[in-house]
């Protein structure tokens, strides 16, 4: 294993446990595999069977492929089928959200109602539904079936397209890139990258951003949305993080994945008396529920329950022999998962037709039937109890977290519930005190110093007054580092401390799983209304981040982000830089298409000093780059000003 891996001690505890017991986990495969370079940064192409075709070597630009495709158009197709494939994850996450919705609302899923009036009603009025006089569920039904039809709509924009500031809608028109119905775009990306399609990359990455603004303005707003409906609008919460949160006496229950439905059960079974008692009847003192990754994420914000940890730590959780079942749905669960299990006494339960996974137990979870369901598998859990070995739970102390950083929060927090807006936000950018926000998301990748990158660029952002908001494993991560807390708002600069202080909040702000990033675009629209900070996404201060990526989600996510307007930098590697022609596309022609455009950096510091750059050059456009002092005004002062 690489020795420069910096990851929290907890993780490291267990990674040597792994090695003294001759468990082979994601960071011996990592050092073991040796990255194809042409792969890496776009060369080859397997897109039909005359090839693959490698387009390598000093002369790689003037070589073609088999059928005549060049290094250019080789790449773009690459890379426009990462945003099929992401946009397409998000996309079935949002539309599984809606049927059950639509379940819930007809009565046909005992367990699920509808939590969240006032986000019914609020998600009502985007969609052009009624709500005056009627009752909760007519409009749930509306809801679920107005989100599932946006999903097959072949003609005309997505609904979704009017929660964007009036500019930005007119951009996406004029370009022709507004978004139809989330699977026609999918389905048109990936028939555009077939061979003899679509072979002018200006043309093809248009339906690149097309596809990627029916994830963002689409799949993932879809998923939040309902999610909210179903669940309730997360709120500030407390939590903790990290192994140590799993417990010696209990049966320890592990969600992962990403879809709420299951997990939402599992939290309200887990605490049912007769689950508890069968627990006890077993030896243990009761049931002990923790998350890894974004069904963590979805689990902590609406009830505090703690996370085991990020991506890279699936496995980890696993080596500490405590762990009766790991209860995955969908996403970023590790094939290796069973591989490792059979070391210990943990059960792999995959729960979700679209996921098994070969040695696991699979469980099918039917909404329909969800309290059997999850007493079923629960009680899997508990007899698997007996059954345990020698437990090794990380002695490191977990880290207390606050979560719970929706938009709507955000706008409750700074102007109260009767005036509550983004204007106190704004106001703190205008002034200085607050220099700009960068958006710090996405996974680990044990290619990079898994969670030092997502920390390090943290600190040294809050250092220089920028405020942070995090989602997916770089929440769980920061988290770890001890970000989340009020407390650390002793490590940003004065202006963003004093924000901090005066609002009771930490500096760094959890908005949730993968598909929250949607809030982030809602919160920089609601900056664009409050007014002050220009007309568009693309005016503001604001940054994205993606230093530890390595899913294909995170290159739809990068460029719905782009395709709003703004700056997104990705760390780790970038999938087109072996071609002169993409690489220009994306880190320069974006900005002059959208706006927004990639930039490529692995070194956080480096990759903080682009966010800074980035955002004075931004308040300098706004007429915001001088500092503006306090003036505190006396009553003659004031007088003058009345008169
Ligand atoms: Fe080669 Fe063209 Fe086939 Fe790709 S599509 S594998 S470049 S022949
Ligand atoms: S879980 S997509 S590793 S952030 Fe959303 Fe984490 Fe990345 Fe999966």
């Amino acid at each position: 294993m690489d020795e420069n891996i910096n990851i929290d001690e907890a993780s490291c505890e267990m990674i040597k446990k792994a090695a003294e017991e001759g468990v082979e986990i994601v960071f011996d495969r990592a050092a073991k595999m040796k990255p194809c370079p042409i792969g890496a940064v776009g060369q080859c192409c397997k897109n039909c069977m005359m090839g693959p075709c490698r387009l390598a070597g000093k002369d790689a630009e003037e070589k073609h492929g088999v059928c005549g495709a060049s290094l250019g158009v080789i790449a773009a197709r690459n890379l426009m089928r990462m945003i099929a494939a992401g946009t397409s994850c998000h996309g079935d996450h949002g539309r599984d959200m809606a049927f059950t919705l639509l379940a819930a609302a007809k009565g046909e899923a005992p367990g699920y109602e509808v939590k969240d009036v006032k986000k019914l009603h609020k998600v009502a009025g985007w969609l052009d539904i009624k709500t005056e006089g009627r009752e909760k569920n007519e409009i749930g039904i509306d809801v679920a079936n107005a989100c599932i039809n946006m999903f097959s709509q072949q003609t005309g924009e997505l609904a979704y397209i009017k929660k964007a500031p009036k500019k930005r809608q007119e951009l996406w028109r004029k370009l022709g890139i507004a978004q139809r119905g989330i699977d026609r775009e999918v389905v048109e990306l990936m028939n555009r990258t077939n061979i003899g399609m679509d072979q002018d990359i200006d043309n093809l990455v248009m339906q690149g951003f097309r596809c990627a603004l029916a994830n963002g303005w689409g799949g993932s707003m879809i998923s939040s949305d309902i999610q909210d409906i179903l669940f309730g609008t997360p709120t500030p919460i407390r939590g903790k993080v990290n192994l140590g949160v799993l417990k010696e006496d209990y049966v320890n229950i592990v969600v992962h994945g990403h879809e709420p439905t299951l997990s939402e059960m599992i939290a309200v079974v887990s605490m049912d008396p007769e689950i508890i008692k069968y627990a006890e009847s077993k030896g243990a003192k009761g049931v002990n529920l923790s998350g890894i990754c974004c069904t963590a994420n979805e689990v902590l914000m609406r009830h505090g329950i703690p996370s085991a940890g990020n991506f890279l730590q699936q496995e980890l959780a696993v080596l500490t022999g405590a762990v009766e079942a790991m209860i995955v749905d969908v996403q970023c669960i590790m094939s290796s998962l069973p591989k490792v299990a059979e070391c210990y006494h943990s059960k792999i339960i995959t729960t979700n037709r679209k996921a098994k996974i070969t040695g696991a137990t699979y469980m099918e979870f039917d909404e329909h039937n969800a309290v059997e369901s999850a007493k079923e598998i629960i009680k899997m859990a508990i007899d698997n109890y007996p059954n345990r070995g020698k437990v090794n739970i990380p002695h490191i102390k977990t880290q207390d977290m606050v979560v719970g950083f929706t938009d709507e929060t955000i706008t409750y927090m700074l102007g109260g519930t009767y005036r509550g807006s983004y204007r106190p936000l704004n106001d703190a950018i205008i002034s200085g005190r607050i220099r700009g926000v960068v958006g710090i998301v996405g996974c680990n990748n044990p290619k990079v110093a898994t969670d030092d990158v997502h920390v390090a660029l943290a600190k040294e952002l809050i250092k220089n007054d920028v405020l942070i908001v995090v989602t997916g494993c770089s929440g769980i991560t920061n988290a770890k580092a001890g970000l989340l807390v009020p407390e650390a708002k002793d490590l940003a600069g004065p202006g963003l401390r004093e924000i901090c202080e005066t609002v009771g909040i930490p500096p760094v702000l959890h908005a949730g799983s993968c598909v929250d990033n949607s809030r982030i675009l809602i919160a920089c629209t609601h900056m664009v209304e409050e007014g002050g900070l220009g007309d568009d996404i693309s005016d503001l201060p604001v940054v994205g981040v993606a230093p530890g990526w390595m899913s294909e989600k995170a290159i739809s996510i990068g460029h719905y982000t782009i395709a709003s307007g703004l700056l997104t930098i990705f760390g780790v590697a970038f999938p087109v830089t072996g071609s002169k022609e993409m690489s220009d596309m994306v880190f320069n022609k974006y900005a002059d298409l959208v706006g927004g455009k990639f930039a490529f950096e692995e070194d956080p510091i480096k990759i903080a000093e682009l966010c800074l750059k980035h955002i004075d050059e931004k308040r300098k456009l706004l007429g915001i780059d001088k500092a503006q002092e306090r003036v505190l005004y006396d009553m003659e002062k004031r007088r003058e000003l009345e008169a």
